[in-house]
């Protein structure tokens, strides 16, 4: 940290001497799991600069913002559209939601056979150690799994800030009208938060920042196909976890310095594995920060990872907004255009998330997948099985790991991933 944020801290209420805890166990499992990498970019200084100051700095910022009369919205899910907050002057952030933290203030309100982010999520918030619900205006939840549904109810109890959209689980016309009209209800909600009126202009300056930085992680996702791979896995999740928190304007320009560092170490044939290095894709639940735990034990292991079938990676990121649009009711169709592009596991029938999980496979030349379930999320873990046997029916190896944030199965894991880069290697 650049400097003594304790006053700040204290001033957005956090408990701070959990909170210096949690910084310090941050700092070293960040040094261990990220700045020892060998060979690292060195572009992903600005990504380590970001970390390291991602409690302080950015926080510092949000207030600063906060203090000119903008709104900071926190979110929990990549359906919620950045575009409109932004029209709308607002700044988005995630949640904390990555690692467990007091589970026994989140197991007093919620089931313990819960999925680890929805807990995580109650953990950071009951423990006052998420600085960024602590500055948030308005926290917007949505009902996707039954989990998050029952979670935004209970949190909704907790706080008047809470917003809750509906969300459909099928790809129908119905569906379409239905995300529409909830897309122009949380459009009129911001509007009443930020005392702003969304106008075409507007929502076409916010498309054209959000596409923006979509195209700027379309482009770093498009070099890691190379082979030697000229970054780790890791560092690619890493930019994909701060493309939440960080400015999106800022986070754009430094995607792109990174991509052009990357191209002249595919132009030099230099990379963080070794050329031939099995390339595994990552598919499944979002890994927020600081869930890097598969990750770690993958590329330990003599793998790179090329690519994350993930809300926090490709699924969450791909596809623009159409920002030609010129009535508000263009707009609003736009935006569920992209939207209801993702493919995440709570719709049925789901088969385009298989479809771009071939996709990925082939463009990122990844040898195999590990398909990543948190434990208890019944939509990804309903879909491993599919997924599974229809890779593995096209000759893809794949494996499925369903796992948590302790670290009590970390041998277990490790044990069962060496034997499946083993047969990558095979
Ligand atoms: S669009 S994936 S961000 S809902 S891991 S809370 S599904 S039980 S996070 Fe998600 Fe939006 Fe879908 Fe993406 Fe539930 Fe599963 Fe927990 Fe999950």
């Amino acid at each position: 940290m650049s400097k003594d944020y304790h006053p700040m801290w204290e001033s957005l209420g956090l408990d701070l001497d959990a909170h210096d805890a949690l910084l310090d166990f941050l700092g070293s499992y960040y040094a261990d799991t990220f700045v020892a990498q060998p060979n690292r970019p060195a572009a992903m200084g600005y990504f380590d600069f970001v970390m390291s100051e991602v409690h302080g700095l950015r926080i510092e910022e949000l207030l600063a913002a906060k203090a000119e009369g903008r709104k900071v919205i926190a979110t929990f899910c990549t359906y919620v559209p950045e575009e409109l907050i932004l029209a709308l002057d607002g700044v988005m952030v995630g949640l904390c939601a990555g690692a467990s933290f007091a589970p026994e203030l989140a197991e007093a309100v919620l089931p313990r056979t819960l999925c680890p982010l929805i807990k995580g999520f109650f953990g950071f918030a009951l423990g006052r150690v998420c600085p960024y619900l602590a500055a948030s205006d308005l926290v917007v939840g949505e009902n996707t799994c039954d989990g998050k549904k029952k979670a935004w109810e209970i949190y909704g109890d907790m706080s008047e800030r809470m917003v809750v959209f509906d969300l459909p689980q099928t790809k129908s016309s119905a569906s379409r009208a239905l995300l529409r009209g909830e897309y122009a209800a949380f459009a009129r909600r911001l509007e009443e938060a930020t005392g702003k009126t969304l106008t075409v202009a507007a929502f076409r300056r916010g498309a054209a920042i959000v596409n923006a930085k979509r195209e700027a992680l379309a482009r770093l996702a498009r070099l890691r196909a190379a082979d030697p791979a000229p970054l780790s896995g890791l560092d690619g999740l890493l930019v994909n976890q701060i493309a939440f928190y960080d400015d999106p304007v800022r986070f754009t320009t430094q995607v792109h310095a990174l991509c052009d560092e990357l191209e002249q170490r595919i132009a030099a044939g230099v990379g963080v594995a070794r050329r031939g290095a099995p390339r595994v894709l990552v598919s499944g639940c979002p890994m927020a920060v600081p869930n890097w735990k598969v990750p770690t034990l993958v590329e330990r292991a003599g793998a790179v990872i090329v690519g994350e079938e993930s809300c926090v990676g490709e699924r969450g990121q791909r596809n623009t907004v159409d920002a030609s649009a010129d009535t508000l009711d263009g707009a609003l169709d736009a935006l569920v255009d992209r939207y209801l592009g993702i493919d995440c596991a709570i719709f049925t029938p789901n088969r385009s998330r298989l479809d771009h999980i071939g996709e990925m496979r082939a463009a990122y030349n990844a040898h195999g997948v590990l398909h990543y379930g948190l434990q208890f999320c019944q939509p990804y873990l309903m879909e491993a099985g599919p997924v599974e046997k229809a890779l593995e029916g096209d000759g893809v190896p794949t494996l499925r790991v369903e796992t948590d944030y302790g670290q009590e199965d970390v041998g277990q894991l490790q044990t069962r991933i060496e034997a499946f880069i083993e047969r990558l290697e095979g």
